[in-house]
């Protein structure tokens, strides 16, 4: 009897919509407050107004999730269902997504938007599919440069030192192609590895050098700008296939509105973190960026694969 009447009590609720929600769990390895945390959080409020309170999403930030590598593995396999990672990582997984890492690759802010937003980026994210991911939309990551604990302000002073990168082969490729030593790693090991000297010097944007406080450990920042990584939103396919038409819409629109947002906080970040920065006592060098450019043709003969996508986006007006 009593089962009975918590089934009925049970079906009632959902018959009248107050079912539990579905949570999704999200992930980031940023803090509350920066721009791609704010950003999620902004699509999380859309899905959950648009479908009624049917999903509700829970951020997890500061990498309580785990690492990025991690938590891609986790999407995979649907036990996290918001991932936004930088597209470095994915390359692990998903190769081609590996040519957005490729140093100088774009022009110009301009034309980096016009290759995610266009067909070449939708292509990526389609691919993503292969390997059980559906990659909703791209959010800003700005340029990121080399900081280092004694000053670099050309090549030659990256000469023999240990540089962390993120998971992904061409960043290795390209800091070696400097002279120096590409040193994969955890993001929320790089403070540490700085301060005891694991590494001579890392590479970021700003608001990432900002917030994960490595100004304070490696205060010499190199605007050299190698690459325009951008970051990802993905969620499991496993999880796509088995939304309604209609909520494929929802989501795929309340990623983009996220996008937008997460633009405009960006850019407020980026230049309130430089100047922070300086103010926490870093100094800032503007090389000459194509003493830079110029080692770059050993990672672009080392891989092949992204030939053809190479010249597809350089042809992008
Ligand atoms: C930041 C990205 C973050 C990466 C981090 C890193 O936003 O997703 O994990 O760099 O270097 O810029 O690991």
């Amino acid at each position: 009897m009593r089962r009975l009447l918590v089934v009925l009590l049970a079906s009632l609720l959902v018959f009248v919509g107050i079912a539990a929600p579905i949570v999704l769990k999200a992930a980031d390895v940023h803090p509350h407050g920066y721009p791609t945390v704010e950003g999620i959080k902004m699509m999380g409020k859309v899905i959950e107004l648009m479908t009624n309170g049917k999903y509700k999403v829970e951020v997890y930030a500061s990498g309580q999730l785990g690492d990025e590598k991690e938590v891609i593995e986790q999407t995979i396999m649907n036990a996290i269902q918001i991932a936004r990672v930088s597209v470095a990582p994915v390359q692990t997984f998903y190769n081609p997504i590996g040519v957005f890492t490729m140093p100088y690759l774009f022009r110009d802010e301009d034309h980096y938007w016009k290759v995610l937003e266009g067909p070449i980026g939708e292509e990526i994210l389609k691919g993503l599919e292969k390997i059980g991911l559906v990659g909703l939309c791209y959010y800003d990551a700005g340029a990121r440069s080399f900081y280092t604990k004694k000053p670099v302000q050309k090549p030659e002073d990256l000469k023999g030192m240990k540089i962390r990168v993120q998971a992904n082969e061409v960043m290795i490729a390209m800091v070696n192609a400097l002279g120096a030593t590409g040193v994969p790693m955890a993001y929320a090991e790089v403070y540490t590895a700085l301060q005891t000297g694991v590494v001579d010097g890392a590479e970021n944007n700003p608001p990432s050098y900002y917030t994960a406080r490595h100004f304070e450990v490696a205060p010499y920042y190199c605007l050299d700008s190698h690459t325009r990584t951008p970051e990802i939103v993905l969620i499991p396919k496993a999880l796509w296939d088995k939304l309604t038409p209609e909520e494929k819409i929802i989501f795929k629109t309340a990623a983009w509105a996220s996008a937008q947002y997460q633009k405009y906080l960006w850019k407020k970040m980026e230049e309130e973190a430089l100047a922070a920065v300086e103010k926490g006592g870093a100094k800032i060098f503007r090389p000459d960026i194509t003493a830079f450019q110029k080692l770059m043709q050993p990672v672009y003969d080392k891989f092949p694969q992204y030939k053809d996508l190479i010249q597809r986006i350089q042809a992008v007006k």
